[in-house]
């Protein structure tokens, strides 16, 4: 794939290629765990391929082989959340999680090595997860003086089953990629050497699909679980596809020209 890099950032790296946005969490050293920084950085490459119209399906992944994503970095973590340059403590990967679900262009998490923490929740909100056959899954809270009661928890009971998410949550095992696909937990394992490879074929086979329906149905699968937030989602867009038709247009041009709308010519469908 020819990735053409685009965007400044510290933490992460913001790529495009045939329609698929690449994004990338650049902390290897911390086995890609996340801080302030890393997290505002993740927003605003999630709002550049949202806003992008080339762009039909995102990547997230961490670089290397050895993580996905740890989590929230700990080394920095202060006494009432995660503390950048401002001296703050957030919380703000609960600001991404929901920007990944309200997102309406699917999500494919590209997983190898470790998905663990806070790393974990962020493949579950993702639409799809693609493993290497080196990646190990689970939640550390209950060890590091954490947890994730919100999609953390219940979607990912939602994902496995809610006795599978309380062994998950209550005893803090790792779980291999095979296990993770036993579980519903994942969608596919290759081979290391075959992720990328892999990840964008189930890409390329997402870009062949109509938009609007993918969209449609991300919204109304999440709906289910998002309680009235993935109703108002899902109520815009049925907005959106209202918007498009000519008896909504109708409306609007009658306005424009200061005379009363036509609506008669527009069905009554049963
Ligand atoms: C990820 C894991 C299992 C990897 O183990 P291993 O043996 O492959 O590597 P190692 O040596 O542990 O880690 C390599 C370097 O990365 C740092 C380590 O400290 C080490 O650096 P040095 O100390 O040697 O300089 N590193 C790894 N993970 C880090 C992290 N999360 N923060 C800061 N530095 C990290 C193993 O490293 C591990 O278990 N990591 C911790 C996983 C964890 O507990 N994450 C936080 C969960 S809480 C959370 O994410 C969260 C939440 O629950 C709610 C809201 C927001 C966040």
């Amino acid at each position: 794939m020819g990735w053409k890099r685009a965007g400044e950032y510290e933490d992460i790296v913001y790529e495009t290629a045939e329609g698929i946005a690449k994004i990338t969490i650049n902390r290897p050293e911390r086995r890609n765990a996340f801080r302030p920084t890393t997290l505002f950085e993740l927003q605003d490459a999630f709002n550049k391929a949202r806003d992008d119209g080339d762009v039909g399906v995102i990547i997230l992944t961490g670089a290397g082989d050895e993580a996905f994503c740890s989590g929230g970095d700990q080394k920095i973590r202060g006494d009432d959340g995660y503390v950048g340059p401002d001296g703050i403590g957030r919380l703000n990967v609960l600001d991404l999680q929901v920007q990944i679900r309200r997102l309406p262009k699917p999500v494919v998490a590209m997983v190898a090595g470790y998905a663990v923490g806070g790393g974990h929740v962020l493949h579950v909100c993702c639409d799809l997860t693609i493993a290497a056959d080196n990646a190990q899954f689970g939640q550390t809270g209950p060890k590091v003086g954490s947890f994730d009661g919100g999609y953390g928890a219940w979607l990912l009971a939602e994902t496995v089953g809610l006795k599978k998410a309380r062994e998950i949550w209550y005893l803090c095992r790792f779980y291999d990629a095979h296990e993770a696909e036993a579980m519903g937990l994942v969608n596919k394992v290759v081979p290391l050497a075959r992720l990328e490879e892999e990840t964008v074929q189930w890409c390329r086979e997402l870009l062949e699909k109509s938009p609007l329906a993918l969209r449609m149905l991300k919204g109304a699968l999440n709906a289910v679980t998002d309680g009235a937030a993935g109703m108002q989602q899902f109520a815009g867009d049925a907005t959106l596809l209202y918007y498009m038709s000519e008896e909504a247009q109708e409306g609007r041009d009658a306005f424009k020209e200061k005379r009363k709308p036509d609506f008669a010519r527009f069905p009554r469908r049963p």
